[in-house]
């Protein structure tokens, strides 16, 4: 797994995917990238990144012109020219939340028909436990050739935060679990070339498998237990984001920040990659799909917190124009998946709302399949009631006199509700009073 001997192939190139591939390419390995999207393809072999992520243009371009980054569609040829195989596909849940291994799968089998002796692959998508040994070998051995004696197998969950992607990547401590050591002391010589960060041996596939799971369930819990304990606040006259600064200066808690639920494609999914297998295993999950819940319903406390604020004002929700400050699932980031941005509006348009978004990183075409129109921001503080929705740094400018109808939800802490209220702004927010 050295600089010379490596001929790595990436399967999926997309946010996690493309980055692994381009820091491979610029590390001195050859490497293969995969797609089933044309598209993709064709602008990562012009340089030309279809990826929003800091710093990524500039070693994507470096990585194509030294010839040590190509893309293509042909998954079965990659394999059978690479002996590293790394499969970085999306792992969606369904709609009766159990996970879509779909993409998984067909890589798998792509590589199958490419596998030789000695190769490894590696699982960098995020599964669930078992999916290695269940799933995932069970389609490489059609090869004829079996795991843990003719091919390696490991696992390494990508924990990279979206926006910081490059820096996590090479800087974060890496986890990294094997069908035996072999495999997995060759995984870990390999991420070598790539990382700076504390690479973890654990004891086999199905603990690195979980060891992700738990991370993202650990914070969508905290964030669970945040937005209960707000919603409480806000009937007690409590404010919440206050309460829980001081108790964070314990120096054993740290509660998360309450907000307008949980997007993104991680938190607001891994959970339930557990909670599918226990189900399976019989074993309860209660606490954890509780969480879940508690995130899931934010949009409708914030939906019924913009009618009665309105009521308040002696308006009726029915045919308000309401806008909405920002629909990326986070601040400063251009991804609108599983946003609480995207219930809500369908909330509001149920209850007769007409609905305007502004956001400065995600583009019109999001907007609109969401069902709000797209305007300015400027149109969007002219709205009958403002709602923030992202913690976009921009949003943090934001004036008591720039709420021209004097109605604001803020459902993120970012601005203090004193400012506003003394200017006669009638200011809510999630544990806010
Ligand atoms: N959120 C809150 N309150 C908080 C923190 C976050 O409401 O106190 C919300 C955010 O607004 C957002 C969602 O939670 O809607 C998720 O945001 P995030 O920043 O916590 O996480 P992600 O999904 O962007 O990235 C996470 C990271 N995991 C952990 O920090 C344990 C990242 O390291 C992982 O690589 C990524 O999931 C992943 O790929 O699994």
């Amino acid at each position: 797994m050295t600089k010379k001997n490596s001929k790595i192939t990436v399967f999926g190139l997309g946010h996690i995917g493309l980055p692994t591939a381009v820091l491979f390419a610029n590390s001195g390995l050859k490497v293969t990238g995969v797609d089933i999207n044309k598209e993709t393809i064709e602008l990562v072999n012009k340089g030309i990144s279809p990826v929003v992520e800091p710093g990524l243009d500039e070693l994507l371009n470096r990585a194509v012109l030294d010839g040590k980054l190509v893309a293509t569609e042909d998954g079965v040829a990659a394999s059978k020219s690479s002996n590293v195989m790394i499969v970085v596909v999306p792992t969606p849940v369904d709609k009766f939340k159990k996970s879509d291994l779909t993409a998984i799968k067909s890589a798998c089998q792509s590589i199958s028909k490419g596998l030789k002796i000695d190769d490894l692959v590696i699982i960098e998508s995020t599964i669930p436990p078992k999916t290695c040994e269940d799933v995932v070998i069970p389609i490489l051995e059609n090869s004829g050739l079996k795991a843990g004696e003719d091919f390696g197998v490991a696992c390494t969950p990508e924990r990279a935060l979206p926006n910081n992607t490059i820096y996590e990547m090479t800087h974060n401590a890496r986890v990294i679990g094997g069908i035996n050591k072999e495999s997995a002391d060759k995984a870990v010589l390999l991420y070598e070339n790539i990382t700076n960060g504390k690479i973890i041996k654990v004891k086999n596939l199905i603990t690195a498998e979980m060891v992700k799971l738990m991370e993202n369930t650990y914070r969508d819990t905290n964030i669970a237990l945040s937005n209960e304990l707000a919603m409480i606040c806000e009937e007690l006259g409590i404010d919440a984001v206050d309460a829980i600064d001081a108790a964070n200066h314990h120096p054993r808690v740290n509660i998360h920040i309450p907000g307008p639920g949980v997007g993104g494609h991680c938190l607001s999914i891994d959970p339930y990659f557990i909670v599918e297998m226990a189900e399976e295993k019989g074993v309860d999950s209660t606490l954890i799909k509780n969480a879940r819940n508690v995130n899931e319903k934010m949009p409708q406390h914030v939906a019924e917190m913009v009618e009665n604020t309105l009521k308040e004002a002696g308006k009726q929700i029915k045919k308000s124009k309401i806008g909405v400050l920002g629909v990326a699932y986070k601040g400063n980031v251009a991804d609108a998946r599983e946003t609480p941005a995207e219930p809500l509006i369908k909330l509001l348009k149920e209850k007769g709302a007409e609905v305007y978004a502004h956001d400065p990183y995600t583009s019109r075409d999001v907007i609109e399949s969401f069902d709000a129109k797209p305007v300015s921001m400027k149109d969007v503080l002219n709205s009958d009631i403002v709602v923030l929705i992202t913690d976009h740094g921009e949003y943090k400018n934001i004036t008591p006199d720039m709420i021209v109808n004097k109605l604001f939800i803020c459902t993120r802490p970012i601005l203090n509700p004193a400012k506003f209220k003394e200017k006669g702004v009638l200011f809510k927010g999630i544990g806010r009073i």
